[in-house]
């Protein structure tokens, strides 16, 4: 029996030779198009390839909500299993070399992580720390927080888990730590506000205590849940103030759906990349809160409008880590994460080909609609072809979901792997 990752070889083939005439036809448009406004095609696609956007390891299974989940077939079983789905998603969209994990969810063995992720060509991007739910045989439950605990035997044990993390980072050359903690209150008066984010300080300032010189911690915002009433680290003025007060190493991570919902995510990207303390994105799209959807189902524009911040800031010479965190439900993970991480990549290559020149002019002049429409054209420009032979060029499939399948790696899975229960909720 063909074993299920062999499978993709000959379906992007297939899969490529049925759609390459039609494919070459749009890009040849396209070229003709962009050339008018001096734009190679090559430098663009090269730009594109360029970009790269981490799968999370637990997006891989299906997420589920506080009601349910629902699991699908095939289930990964184990993060053995999460990284070949992993490595799917790569060899197909060509977009995501490296794996964001997250613990204690992905185990304790670095020696076997590493081993997996050189057999698969994976890499790791920053690793998760979880503090916000309690692990079978812990010694003090995470209920009432973590790192801001009134217990210092609690904060203790949520730092030690924290430099757990950095270990484990280290020995699969990852290079960074993401900190988000579900820490806050549900009552007014519940907790102290200030005394609540002294502790925090504290505890974090052990973590950063323990950071490699070469590494980032991340610290992650949330405006509301698992608390409802107050969180600790609830906003951007939040997080910049604590990565203010650790110190160079310690940036701000914007997972877009970590804001309320008529907030200008944009703006903020831009803020804190003005005060160099922009680090990284957990990319998803929001309807109305956390929601973790697909990156660009809901609001495909602001996305586009966060690439141009982004491409702005790499133009000054920040590095950013891309990352999605999104919960998939009721589509196959496979699929949402390589679509994901595709329009990650059409919205940046949107940003690649806005009219800069005539953008700033119209700003000189106060000419708000040539600005407005500016932007719009390149919006408005369908990029697939760029994208497609991005993929093409790197070994990928020109359309990845009709690739998967073709190549039946899921029904092929699906006979080796355990069912999955559908018991309890989900990730959060
Ligand atoms: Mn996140």
């Amino acid at each position: 029996m063909t074993a299920p990752l062999d499978r993709l070889p000959d379906a992007i083939a297939a899969s490529n030779a049925a759609l390459r005439d039609a494919h070459q036809y749009d890009l040849d448009a396209l070229t003709t198009k962009l050339d008018r406004r001096g734009l190679d095609i090559d430098t663009l696609i090269d730009q594109i390839a360029a970009f790269t956007i981490a799968v999370p390891s637990w997006g891989t299974g299906t997420g589920g909500t506080r009601f349910a989940r629902f699991p699908g077939p095939g289930e990964p079983a184990d993060i053995l299993d999460k990284l070949d789905d992993c490595a799917v998603i790569h060899r197909l969209g060509r977009a995501s070399p490296r794996v964001s994990l997250h613990f204690p969810w992905d185990g304790d063995d670095p020696d076997a992580l590493r081993q997996k992720g050189d057999a698969l060509g994976l890499g790791f991007d920053a690793v998760n720390s979880n503090t916000f739910q309690d692990q079978p045989g812990q010694a003090h439950s995470y209920k009432h927080g973590s790192l801001s605990h009134v217990s210092a035997e609690v904060r203790d044990q949520a730092v030690a888990h924290n430099l757990r993390c950095i270990e484990i980072g280290r020995a699969i050359g990852a290079d960074a730590l993401t900190v988000w903690v579900g820490d806050g209150t549900n009552f007014p008066g519940q907790q102290d506000f200030t005394a609540q984010l002294d502790r925090y300080l504290e505890a974090a300032q052990a973590i950063y205590a323990g950071l490699p010189y070469d590494w980032r911690v991340f610290i992650e915002h949330k405006i509301y849940e698992p608390a409802f009433y107050s969180t600790v680290v609830q906003d951007w003025g939040s997080s910049f103030l604590i990565a203010s007060a650790l110190g160079d190493q310690a940036q701000c991570l914007v997972d877009l759906g970590h804001h309320a919902p008529t907030v200008n995510v944009e703006m903020i990207v831009a803020r804190l990349a003005f005060a160099g303390k922009l680090g990284g994105f957990h990319f998803n799209d929001s309807k109305y809160g956390d929601d973790d959807l697909d990156s660009g189902a809901i609001d495909p524009y602001r996305l586009f409008l966060v690439m141009r911040e982004v491409l702005s800031a790499e133009r000054r010479g920040m590095t950013l880590a891309h990352m999605i965190d999104q919960s998939h439900n009721v589509t196959d993970p496979i699929e949402s994460l390589i679509v994901s991480g595709a329009e990650a990549r059409r919205c940046y290559a949107q940003a690649l080909i806005v009219d800069e020149d005539r953008l700033v002019a119209a700003q000189a002049d106060n000419d708000a609609l040539t600005a407005s429409e500016t932007l719009k054209a390149a919006f408005r420009t369908d990029v697939e072809p760029l994208l497609a032979e991005a993929r093409l060029r790197s070994s990928g499939a020109i359309d990845p979901v009709a690739a998967f399948r073709r190549s039946g790696y899921r029904a092929a899975v699906t006979a080796l792997r355990p069912a999955a229960s559908g018991a309890g909720g989900g990730i959060v």
